[in-house]
């Protein structure tokens, strides 16, 4: 197997598919997205902030109506995740904001989760915590070779969940796959501003990330 595909790159579609139900832990990422899309419904609003694991998400998640999707755009200004939420949950208190960040992107601008719980703007939230800014790093490695790999992309193991609570929200730590479809509904029976914080394997990359032309 090629160094790519060792590290996850998931191209066949059944190595995808039997990715989403990996019971891995660390958690395979394409899991967590997979459980996300499971957990969507109808009136849920879903909002992606974040490198690799938006990307893992963009090849599963499908919202079920139209408009029901908001990311970093063509730019990929990451940071937007809370702000995008909050627009969205007062704009549409009828729908349900499902929003996956990253823990790079979060920390950006996740201050503003106490915004929303002063304002009272539940959602479920959800960090893909892989204590790194991945899709930053897989650049590092292909351009720069291991050594440099992790210089500058390597972030805290920061309980997320630990920070929703601390702010007045709901938070849950999942380790265990099985636990994140629990933890989701949990969140989201909390009716108040929540992170689920899933510890996502550091060490897989998304196939978009791989193929992007630049790191060659
Ligand atoms: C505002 C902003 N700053 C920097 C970047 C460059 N950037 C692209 S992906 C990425 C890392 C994202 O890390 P994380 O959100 O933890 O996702 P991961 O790739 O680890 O899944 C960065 C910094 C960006 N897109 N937007």
């Amino acid at each position: 197997m090629d160094r790519r595909a060792a590290r996850g790159g998931g191209r066949r579609l059944p190595e995808r598919l039997a990715r989403q139900h990996s019971d891995a832990s660390p958690i395979d990422p394409y899991r967590l997205v997979h459980e996300i899309n499971e957990f969507l419904t109808e009136d849920s609003i879903y909002i992606g902030d974040g490198g690799d694991i938006v990307t893992f998400s963009g090849q599963v998640v499908q919202p079920r109506s139209p408009g029901h999707w908001m990311d970093p755009g063509p730019l990929g200004t990451l940071g937007v995740g809370v702000p995008f939420a909050m627009a969205a949950k007062h704009a549409r208190p009828d729908k349900e904001i499902v929003c996956l960040f990253g823990d790079g992107a979060f920390s950006l601008t996740g201050w503003d989760f106490e915004t929303m719980v002063r304002f009272d703007l539940p959602f479920v939230g959800i960090v893909g915590n892989n204590s790194s800014m991945n899709q930053i790093r897989y650049g590092q490695i292909q351009k720069y070779g291991d050594a440099r790999g992790r210089v500058g992309n390597t972030l805290g193991d920061i309980r997320y969940s630990e920070f929703a609570k601390m702010l007045g929200g709901y938070g849950e730590e999942v380790r265990d796959p099985a636990d994140i479809a629990p933890a989701l509904r949990r969140a989201r029976e909390s009716g108040k501003p929540s992170l689920i914080n899933v510890w996502v394997d550091p060490d897989v990359y998304a196939p978009g990330t791989m193929n992007q032309t630049m790191y060659k």
